[in-house]
């Protein structure tokens, strides 16, 4: 995360000045070049050209795609690929997407516009692209072999409609896609409102992601794309924490992240210190009358969910996946649980027959965060990353909101660690502590426990706290 700022002073973007540059008069009559990037990196916003006024979108660890206007149509060059993208620092993975990515690059329109996409395809086999969400003639619906021919690898296709409906919406393959989506290809399209629409609030930062999951057994590149439910990395925008940036925002900003979900289970995403409105979805503004709060809101496959706040709290805030499973990174699901388990004279007698034999997780898995383990090459740990307090012990679908008073309007370098005030962070007690009451009642019950005959059973226990206690029962 901390090579954000850096990334901000160096990369310049990879292309925002191209969409306003001059294009020759022999492009013009070409397909625009097809822009691609290398980094991984969050992009700064692509400002919003003459004549049209929004708040560009940010794209978590993306970017957005540098167009050009040709004849009062908005063309854009789409270029379906195999990709390597960096999932974190320490792992790539070897995907399928746009432009030099997965996912692909950002679309962002306004409402009215008229568009034109080439999608060049330089896949192995065939693909198409579906404008998920759009109003679009049936013709450019990109769903192949019902509303057009696949586009075989080295050709090019051309889409054309009105980005007519302002919303969030996202574009991916409607061909194979149990392989082209498992191996990453997928993007988001923004259109903004055309003129102050009554229910879409203007917004000083406006994040989008993407949601996805792959199955790569650790050590190896490529996804399993068989896999239906059992995957080992949960992204966002293909990356996994500690790799997913920072968002970083000033004190009071509105704040509105759109997030979809390309995966094959559903995401409670949860937001800490702060509540939210859902605003809007893939079918357009949630009228006012239909909102309510939350702190987590559930986005179902194939569903985005907008949601909207002032960010008034100060702090670093933890915004991530409320499936526990989805904050770690890859790892075996196949382990018994040993907590309360002393298995350590087992672990040495299995030590001298495999030497980096691990002695997991008999206090929790904690530990795991920290473990000096010996890892394959190309992975990350399961459950990561360094805090200034110490290890977070998270992976997949986890980061930060980073709400600052003194982050600059427009700003989205990431400012470091929350300075907390004094007297406003938990500490420890040092003082003396009260005998518990242990209470006798084992709880009450509408019919009467049945009694078991006693067995006598020997169990080895070692409490958490007390390494040393081993009690017999
Ligand atoms: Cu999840």
């Amino acid at each position: 995360m901390s090579s954000r700022r850096d990334f901000f002073k160096t990369a310049g973007m990879a292309g925002g000045a191209i969409a306003a540059a001059a294009v020759s008069r022999v492009a013009m009559a070409t397909l625009p070049e097809p822009i691609s990037q290398q980094s991984a990196g969050t992009m700064p916003p692509l400002p919003a050209p003459d004549g049209q006024a929004y708040n560009p979108v940010v794209t978590l660890n993306g970017w957005t795609l540098p167009w050009r206007m040709n004849q009062g149509v908005k063309e854009f060059h789409l270029v379906a690929e195999p990709v390597v993208r960096e999932m974190a620092p320490g792992m790539k993975a070897h995907l399928w997407g746009y432009n030099g990515q997965s996912p692909g690059p950002t679309i962002e329109v306004v409402e009215g516009d008229r568009v034109r996409i080439f999608v060049t395809n330089r896949l192995p086999e065939h693909t198409s692209v579906h404008w998920h969400g759009q109003r679009l003639p049936n013709g450019m619906d990109g769903v192949t072999g019902l509303t057009q021919p696949a586009i075989a690898p080295g050709k090019t296709f051309v889409y054309e409609f009105e980005a007519r409906r302002a919303g969030t919406f996202m574009y991916h393959p409607h061909a194979d896609e149990m392989t082209q989506m498992a191996m990453g290809m997928m993007g988001m399209w923004i259109t903004h409102p055309k003129v102050k629409h009554p229910l879409i609030a203007d917004v000083q930062r406006d994040f989008c992601f993407l949601l996805n999951a792959f199955d790569i057994e650790p050590g190896s590149y490529t996804p399993k794309i068989m896999t239906m439910l059992e995957f080992n990395l949960w992204s966002w925008n293909s990356r996994i924490f500690p790799g997913i940036d920072s968002l970083n925002v000033r004190q009071h900003d509105k704040v509105r992240l759109r997030v979809g979900n390309l995966t094959m289970t559903n995401h409670p995403i949860h937001l800490h210190g702060h509540e939210f409105m859902v605003t809007g979805t893939d079918g357009g503004a949630v009228p006012l009358s239909a909102r309510w709060p939350e702190v987590t809101t559930d986005v179902a496959v194939g569903q985005m969910r907008q949601i909207e706040f002032i960010a008034d709290a100060e702090g670093d805030w933890a915004l991530h996946c409320h499936k526990s499973h989805h904050t770690m990174n890859a790892m075996g699901h196949d382990l018994p649980t040993m907590i309360g388990v002393d298995h350590r004279s087992v672990a040495e007698k299995i030590s001298m027959l495999i030497p980096d034999y691990m002695v997991m997780g008999d206090k929790g898995m904690a530990d795991m965060g920290e473990m000096e383990m010996p890892l394959p090459d190309n992975t990350v740990p399961m459950m990561t990353g360094q805090g200034p307090f110490g290890g977070v012990a998270m992976g997949g679908m986890f980061s930060l909101l980073k709400v600052r008073k003194d982050q600059a309007p427009g700003d989205y370098s990431d400012a470091g660690w929350f300075n907390h005030p004094p007297g406003t962070q938990a500490y420890e007690w040092t003082g003396t502590l009260p005998a518990s009451a242990h209470s006798q009642d084992a709880g009450h019950s509408a019919m009467p426990l049945m009694q078991k005959p006693s067995t006598d059973v020997e169990v080895q226990v070692r409490k958490p706290q007390a390494s040393s206690a081993q009690h017999k029962h």
